[in-house]
Order: C-alpha cells, then sequence, then structure tokens
C-alpha cells in the first residue's frame, strides 16, 4: 500500500518544486481528474443506458454531436467552473469561447481548451475514447471576462496538457512542462494511482497510424511515404506495422509507449487537415516533445504556429523523432 502515489499527492508534491506555487494549478488539474471520473462512470455504462448515438445535431464544425459528446462537456464545463482557478473555456463541442460569468471566476489565472470527448464516433462500438484538454494562463486582466486573445495564444505558452484515455483500463496522462506522467484509475479505490512515471517516447519505431482510406486525395509526399513504410527491408525494420483505432488519444497513447507515428495530412475533404489546433494538436504536441518526441504541420513545429479561429484546423504528424523527420523529408522532397 505504501508504494502507491495517488494524482493528487504527486501533483501536491510536484508544485513544491516550483518555488512561487499558489497551488491554482494543482487545483485546476483536480477539477479535470474529478471530471474524468464522472464521465469514465457513464462511459462504462455505455449500451446498458440510454446514452449512445446521436443527438440529432452539429456542432460549429458540421459534425454530429452524440450524446456523451454533450454529457462530457457538460461535465468538464461545470467541474472547470466550480473550482476558482479558471476564467473560461473552449470546447470542441462550443461554438464560441466560454467566459464564465462569477467574478471568482474573472479573478482567475488560467483558461482551458478541451475536446471532452475525442473518438467519440467510437463509443457506440466499445472502442477506447479520450478527453484533451490545454491550460495557459490568461492574458487578459486578471478581474475582467476572458477573451479571444486568452485562447488564441500559441501552444508553446501552455501551462499544462493532457488527456484521459477511457480504454481496456482508464488513465490520466498529463505534462506542466516538466515530464510526462501517466496515472491509471484503480475503480475499487476510485483514485488514479502513478503507474508510468517520466515518459519517454522511443526515438525510433515501426507503427503508424493514418486513415489510408484517404490515400487516394493525400499530397504525394505522404503517398511515397506510405510505400517507404510498407517496403521490404528488414535491417530497417520495415514494412512497418499498420495500425488506427480512429481515437486519437488511443492511437497517440500506443505510440507514445511503443514509438510510432501518427499521421493527419491534408485530404480533398480537409484541405487543412481535419484535426484541431488548439484542443487536439497543441497538447499533444506538448506532451510529445516533454516526451522527447516531435509534432509538425509538415512545415512547421506545432507549437509555434500562431492560431487565427478557434477551431482551426491543421495537417498533423507527430511521434517518434526520426519517423517525424522521415515524413517531413518526404514532403519536402515532394515540394520542389
Ligand atoms: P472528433 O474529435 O470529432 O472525434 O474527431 C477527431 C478524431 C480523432 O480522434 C481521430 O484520430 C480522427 O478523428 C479520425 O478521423 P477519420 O475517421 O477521418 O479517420
Ligand atoms: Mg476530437
Amino acid at each position: 500500500m505504501t508504494d502507491i502515489r495517488t494524482l493528487g499527492e504527486f501533483i501536491v508534491e510536484k508544485q513544491n518544486d516550483f518555488p512561487h506555487a499558489s497551488g491554482e494549478l494543482s487545483s485546476l488539474l483536480g477539477s479535470i481528474k474529478l471530471a474524468a471520473k464522472i464521465v469514465n462512470r457513464e462511459i462504462n455504462k455505455a449500451g446498458l443506458a440510454d446514452i449512445t448515438g446521436s443527438v440529432g445535431k452539429e456542432n460549429v464544425q458540421g459534425e454530429e454531436q452524440q450524446k456523451l459528446d454533450l454529457y462530457a462537456n457538460d461535465k468538464f464545463k461545470a467541474a472547470l467552473e466550480a473550482r476558482d482557478q479558471v476564467c473560461g473555456i473552449a470546447s470542441e463541442e462550443e461554438d464560441q469561447a466560454v467566459s464564465f460569468n462569477r467574478q471568482v471566476n474573472r479573478d482567475a489565472k488560467y483558461v482551458v481548451l478541451m475536446d471532452p470527448l475525442d473518438g467519440s464516433s467510437n463509443i457506440d462500438v466499445n472502442v477506447s475514447v479520450g478527453t484533451i484538454f490545454s491550460i495557459y494562463r490568461r492574458i487578459s486582466p486578471v478581474g475582467s471576462p476572458a477573451t479571444d486573445a486568452d485562447f488564441l495564444q500559441p501552444g508553446h505558452l501552455q501551462v499544462a496538457a493532457g488527456y484521459v484515455i477511457y480504454g481496456s483500463s482508464t488513465m490520466l496522462v498529463y505534462t506542466t512542462g516538466n515530464g510526462v506522467h501517466g496515472f491509471t484509475y484503480d475503480p475499487s479505490l476510485g483514485v488514479f494511482c502513478l503507474s508510468h512515471e517520466n515518459m519517454q517516447i522511443p526515438e525510433d519505431g515501426h507503427i503508424y497510424s493514418i486513415n489510408e482510406g484517404n490515400y487516394i486525395r493525400f499530397p504525394l509526399g505522404i503517398k511515397k511515404y506510405l510505400k517507404y513504410c510498407q517496403e521490404c527491408v528488414p535491417q530497417d525494420n520495415r514494412p512497418y506495422t499498420s495500425r488506427y483505432i480512429g481515437s486519437l488519444v488511443a492511437d497517440f497513447h500506443r505510440n507514445l509507449l511503443k514509438g510510432g507515428i501518427y499521421l493527419y495530412p491534408s485530404t480533398a475533404t480537409y484541405p487543412n487537415g481535419k484535426l484541431r489546433l488548439l484542443y487536439e494538436c497543441n497538447p499533444m504536441a506538448l506532451l510529445i516533445e516533454q516526451a522527447g518526441g516531435r509534432a509538425t504541420d509538415g512545415q512547421q513545429r506545432i507549437l509555434d504556429l500562431i492560431p487565427t479561429e478557434l477551431h482551426q484546423r491543421v495537417p498533423f504528424f507527430v511521434g517518434s523523432t526520426n519517423m517525424v523527420n522521415k515524413v517531413e523529408a518526404f514532403l519536402h522532397e515532394s515540394d520542389e
């Protein structure tokens, strides 16, 4: 028993590493932890209760909203508003950023961006889904409502980021810019326990994750890279293994542990890629860099991109450093 370190204990321990830490960020992470437990409980009932399927509406991006998308959005929003550390949130499920009304929230320092339930089309078939979050210090004056500028900050200014994976076990993985740490949920105790301290992605990998059904619509460089992955070069571990779940969190998590690359390039349907910069790509990019890997849109480091819109999409290549370098080389070569 004495070996167990809970997420709450770990956060407090790490907080002491920062000389002027006031505990606000720890409390904020505590509210994410609480909402994750509530969403986890509900997801575990999918198939029993009437909580699967669509609500018959689309979000601002034209995507069908699932019942659990909205449930997760409400729970995370409520948990973040209830503590006094967050002045506003932005979410895949909200058209605009939301500024919280209470004065205690207006006096808060942080904003949170999130994809409350990523990969939700997998819910109905009992496949892993996740929650992704990204935390910034606001730039508007404390005491006033949150503004759009608070949410449109480049990814390298994130103070923390992470995800929850609701899989065969539920895990919360986060970084505050000081390594990546993973906690597995013990449902009998109701706590997240440290299981993966200081996660590092292997520099090389042999797994590639992409929706290959879109092959015909991919840029030439990506088509060539996929053929490279499939060539038989045993001394190079090729052909690589193809693994695609269709839940970014689950594909990312596997590649983080085993080494690999996740790709969502531009396609004819999604000329800027499908994934959203602010609440999907930036948090994953901070995590991967903290774990020793790389994330790029093919031209630039994801964390250096200057956002212009809340729901902006970007091509996304993330994973083991040598694999991301290789994709970039193929893209550059085909541009010339
Ligand atoms: P979502 O946030 O609406 O669930 O969309 C994001 C998801 C990612 O989790 C996943 O990797 C990707 O979309 C799958 O897209 P596709 O079905 O085009 O392969
Ligand atoms: Mg998503």
